[in-house]
């Protein structure tokens, strides 16, 4: 596999690598990172960018002083490795004060201070230059139905958004905020569980214009969903911010994986839509590659490492299998007997009003539905198609 160059716009969460494997059921089996060393190791491997909850780099409760010394020493880093800040976040679940929420905590108090908490953060992802600020409510939520009342939590949800949006908005930042889904975990049920439901909620707010979304591939796999669908719907609704690449294996907790190492076979459509994008053209996303893995708890620093390199390599071999399955001409004939590009013309012509499509016997009076009915698309063949080429045999 080619190294990877800046072009590829790799980048790293700094909670990824800098995961010391603690788990609801055991201890950590690592040492934690600091997170100069990270940015290090990452720039050697290849990345391009990292990002970071301020308490990966900052410790919960700093003060000023503190604070300052060592966002200093951070910047050091970044200015010795050439490494970029693209994205900033901030934790609003590790501290039991966000046991119910942040915004929706049921503790108005427990909501100004995350407010508070988040506004501070926005102003480092300004002094940074960041361009993405990512919002991930993982305690936003309940384990019980009768614990919230609904209604006001969407309002508290949406105004807090707003008030993060309004704010990047009269300090001038260069900044937007990408909401990130997720069904569930920590909390039992988590608000804006799915992208189309932050889709939704995005759509009634006040600042709409600077908020979009951050789907990560695990979350969405873990409601059953196809996430290669939804971030094409989120391309599509032009929302498409950011993204947390990584993998899972079906249902269950979240496992993030090593990209490609749960669902393969969706993560080449995945790769090969934002490298390619849509057949006939439309939005494309050129922003990051991020990848939000965990280096799993069995592996010591080396496995650290190497899990960080196969992220990116697995990204770049699909990249040019996806590159490949796209030119093939028996691809393109397969695709054109599929319909695939036909999907792009408008069921009604310009112009067209309904009376002329009622007039149109050839629409529906005429039409041999049956004949119509045999059509075989050949869905399946394409696919084998995708298989073999992903898999390097063509
Ligand atoms: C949890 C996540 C989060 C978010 C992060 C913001 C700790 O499942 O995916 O990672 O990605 O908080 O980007
Ligand atoms: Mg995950
Ligand atoms: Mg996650
Ligand atoms: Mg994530």
């Amino acid at each position: 596999v080619r190294t990877p160059t800046p072009e590829d716009k790799f980048s790293f969460g700094l909670w990824t690598v800098g995961w010391p494997a603690r788990d609801q059921f055991g201890d950590a089996t690592r040492p934690d990172l600091d997170p100069v060393e990270s940015v290090h190791k990452l720039a050697e491997l290849g990345a391009s960018y990292v990002t970071f909850h301020d308490d990966d780099v900052v410790p919960f409760g700093s003060n000023d002083a503190d604070r300052e010394r060592i966002l200093e020493r951070f910047q050091a880093a970044l200015t010795e490795t050439g490494i970029e800040v693209e994205m900033v976040t901030t934790n609003t679940f590790t501290h039991p004060i966000f046991k119910d929420g942040a915004f929706t905590s049921n503790d108005r108090r427990v909501r100004r201070y995350g407010l508070r908490k988040v506004l501070r953060n926005v102003d480092l992802a300004g002094r940074l230059g960041a361009k993405t600020f990512v919002m991930w409510g993982g305690r936003e939520g309940a384990e019980y139905d009768s614990a919230k009342d609904l209604k006001a939590a969407h309002d508290r949800y949406a105004e807090g958004i707003d008030a993060v949006a309004g704010y990047i908005k009269e300090q001038g930042y260069d900044l937007k905020i990408a909401l990130e889904p997720k069904p569930n975990e920590p909390r039992g049920d988590i608000l804006l569980p799915t992208i189309g439901h932050a889709l939704a909620l995005i759509d009634r707010l006040d600042n709409a214009d600077i908020v979009g979304l951050n789907p990560e591939v695990g979350h969405e796999q873990m409601a059953g969903l196809n996430y290669t669908t939804g971030i094409a719907e989120a391309l599509w609704a032009e929302k498409l911010f950011h993204i947390d690449l990584n993998g899972q294996k079906s249902i269950k907790y979240d496992q993030d994986l090593v990209f490609g190492h749960g669902d393969l076979f969706s993560a080449f459509a995945t790769v090969d839509l934002l490298e390619n994008g849509f057949p006939s053209g439309g939005p494309t996303y050129d922003g990051p590659r991020h990848f939000d893995y965990k280096p799993s708890r069995t592996e010591h620093l080396q496995g650290v490492w190497d899990s960080a390199a196969a992220n990116m390599a697995t990204y770049i071999l699909l990249a040019e299998r996806a590159k490949a399955f796209r030119e093939d001409p028996e691809v393109k004939a397969a695709m054109e007997e599929a319909g695939v590009f036909d999907l792009a013309i408008p069921t009604m012509s310009e112009g067209e009003t309904f009376a002329d499509l009622l007039a149109d016997r050839s629409a529906y009076e005429d039409l041999d539905v049956d004949a119509v009915a045999e059509r075989n698309y050949g869905f399946v063949r394409l696919n084998q198609l995708a298989l073999e080429h992903a898999l390097g045999a063509r």
